[in-house]
Formats: C-alpha cells, sequence, structure tokens
C-alpha cells in the first residue's frame, strides 16, 4: 500500500485544492494530509487564514479522496511528519518546486502543476470589491 502525504493551508476551500488532493491521491492508495495552524500562518504571512484550523481540517477530512488528516505545526517538522506517518510519497504543487528536496532521503518527492488561475487570494480580492 502507497502512503502519500501532502501539506496545505487550504483556506477559503477551492477547486484548485480540490484537484490537488485528488491527483494526490490518485498516485498512491492513503492520502494523509497535514492542514497548517493558524498559528504557523501567522508566523509566515503575518495574518491568520480566514477560516479556523478546526474547521479547514474538518472541510479537507471530509473530501472522498482524503483519508487522513492532522495538524501541521511548523515547516520545519515536515521531516518528522514524512516519518511519523510513514509516507512512501511527498506531493506538493509546483509553487513549492524544489524546496522540499532534501526529502527525497526519506521518501520520493513529486511536485504537482497548479490549477491555473484560482487562489485563496484572489477569492477574498474578488470578494472585497
Ligand atoms: N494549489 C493548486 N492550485 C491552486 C492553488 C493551490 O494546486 N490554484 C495547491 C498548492 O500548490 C498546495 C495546495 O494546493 O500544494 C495547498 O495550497 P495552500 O493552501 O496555498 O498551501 P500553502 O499555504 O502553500 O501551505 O508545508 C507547506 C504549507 O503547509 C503549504
Amino acid at each position: 500500500m502507497k502512503r502519500v502525504i501532502t501539506f496545505g493551508t487550504f483556506d477559503v476551500f477551492h477547486v484548485g485544492h480540490l484537484r490537488i488532493l485528488e491527483r494526490a491521491r490518485a498516485l498512491g492508495d492513503y492520502l494523509i494530509v497535514g492542514v497548517s495552524t493558524d498559528a504557523m500562518n501567522i508566523d509566515k504571512k503575518g495574518r491568520a487564514p480566514i477560516y479556523p484550523q478546526d474547521e479547514r481540517r474538518e472541510i479537507v477530512l471530509g473530501l472522498a479522496c482524503v483519508d487522513e488528516a492532522f495538524y501541521e505545526e511548523s515547516l520545519a517538522l515536515k521531516g518528522e511528519y514524512i516519518q511519523r506517518y510513514q509516507a512512501d510519497l511527498l506531493v506538493m504543487g509546483d509553487d513549492w518546486a524544489g524546496r522540499f528536496d532534501e526529502f527525497r532521503r526519506l521518501c520520493e518527492v513529486i511536485y504537482l502543476p497548479r490549477t491555473p488561475s484560482i487562489s485563496t487570494t484572489a477569492v477574498i480580492e474578488r470578494v472585497r470589491r
């Protein structure tokens, strides 16, 4: 059984999020998702996500393609999460291309192309206007 892991904030959930999770799941048999915490986002982007972490995780966990979802507390713990969840494959969108190559010592690493023309930032901007 091939175990796939991926990470993300998945704030204001949109079809780009759904598609990467479906494509990640199709590359294996079991999909584990690390949902970044509110604290990690405040630290990284200087603001909290629109949806709190428990709701973001609940949405992700409710998808047919997702088998398990946990909180990603820090980018620095990625290697630990890969080992803890015994992942065979790490999948990330290509906005992260090259950034996680060091984990090739632990598992396979694949970057998938992002869905064009949609992002959480664009949705927030459109609602605001
Ligand atoms: N994504 C995509 N297409 C889009 C938007 C996002 O394929 N149009 C993918 C991203 O490439 C990422 C995943 O959806 O793999 C989640 O995206 P974000 O919620 O923006 O995640 P991010 O804030 O980049 O957090 O440890 C890494 C972080 O947790 C990633």
